[in-house]
């Protein structure tokens, strides 16, 4: 029996800068900053194109249970499993290069991604919360990187931060756009408004434009308005990576797994589902990925639409989930 070929996955990007001593000892000292310049152009325009595709066509949550499309909001999760452009960029561009410098970890996996698109005039905000709350995992070395296909400003639904707020020890409530109760933790109290607290409140936030990408820790607080621009959609991605401390640590009212991954509670992420990005990925890992797109479990998914419909929120929007 012939041998058959080994699987040639991309060489990842190099980045385009790595990152700086300040930009490091802000994400320390703040647990946020924006990094001007990261992502190159062309990255960008796939992304816009790839977006504004799976809005259209290919969703896991989005167009159901993750989007608001009536008030211009559209979201959704885990897109790389479905979409190539989504995951080339998690995978096998600069950002698990980047990931490593700022987490200092051995090895980094891909966590997961999401978008949260808030058209012209979008009224849906993001109510402020920290996102570890939000996951089945524990652990510190968690980076996202907030990536902007639009310029953005704080009428726009710019993020906002609360410097130093990842020192503290308390959680809050994770609060999604679309007030998902699946996701609403009522063992832990509900954010501030910290925005309605700019007196009292040191709050960081960067006007930017396409390229730049904020930065941030899994602690800090973070939240926007709505987008009040008239005319300027506000485009975003939320790529997560996690260090050699992050491990599978399922609770109630965290964001649901749709795809099987084989980690016990305690299991360093890994496998299929957050795959190993740095210092190399890892064959087995991804490929069945690489073969096409692998769409959730069937029972995961029909699990979850369940758990939503109990608490009175069913999928919504004009078409219903593909994988319904
Ligand atoms: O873009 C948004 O409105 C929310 C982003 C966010 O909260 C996050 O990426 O953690």
């Amino acid at each position: 029996m012939a041998d058959s070929e080994p699987t040639v996955f991309p060489n990842p990007s190099p980045p385009l800068r790595d990152i700086r001593s300040d930009e490091l000892a802000a994400f320390a000292e703040d647990g946020v900053f924006c990094a001007r310049d990261l992502i190159e152009e062309r990255t960008i325009d796939r992304m816009r194109e790839a977006t504004e595709e799976v809005i259209r066509d290919t969703h896991v949550l989005g167009n159901g249970a993750l989007d608001l499309a009536e008030k211009g909001f559209h979201g959704d999760i885990f897109v790389w499993k479905l979409n190539d452009a989504f995951r080339d960029l998690a995978l096998f561009s600069s950002l698990p290069s980047l990931a490593s410098q700022l987490l200092g970890s051995e090895s980094v996996n891909f966590f997961y991604e999401q978008f949260f698109i808030k058209r012209a005039g979008s009224p849906v905000d993001t109510p402020w919360h920290q996102d570890i709350p939000f996951w089945p995992v524990s652990g510190t070395q968690i980076v996202s990187f907030w990536i902007t296909l639009d310029s953005v400003t704080r009428e726009s639904s710019g993020l906002e931060f609360v410097r130093g707020s990842h020192r503290w020890e308390h959680r809050y409530q994770a609060i999604t756009p679309n007030y998902d109760p699946y996701m609403m933790d009522t063992d832990l109290p509900p954010s501030p408004d910290f925005a309605k607290q700019r007196e009292e409140t040191e709050l960081l936030g960067w006007d930017m434009e396409p390229g730049d990408a904020l930065v941030f820790d899994s602690v800090v607080c973070h939240g926007s308005g709505g987008n009040s621009s008239p005319t300027q959609d506000r485009r975003a991605l939320a790529f997560r990576y996690a260090g050699d401390d992050v491990v599978y640590a399922p609770r109630h009212a965290t964001m649901p797994l749709l795809w099987e991954h084989g980690l016990q509670p305690g299991q360093r992420l890994g496998g299929s589902l957050f795959p190993q990005v740095w210092p190399h990925v890892i064959e087995s890992e991804i490929s069945r990925r690489w073969e096409g797109p692998e769409p959730p479990s069937p029972k995961a998914l029909e699990e979850f639409f369940e758990h939503l419909k109990a608490s009175g929120f069913g999928p919504g929007g004009n078409k219903r989930s593909l994988f319904e």
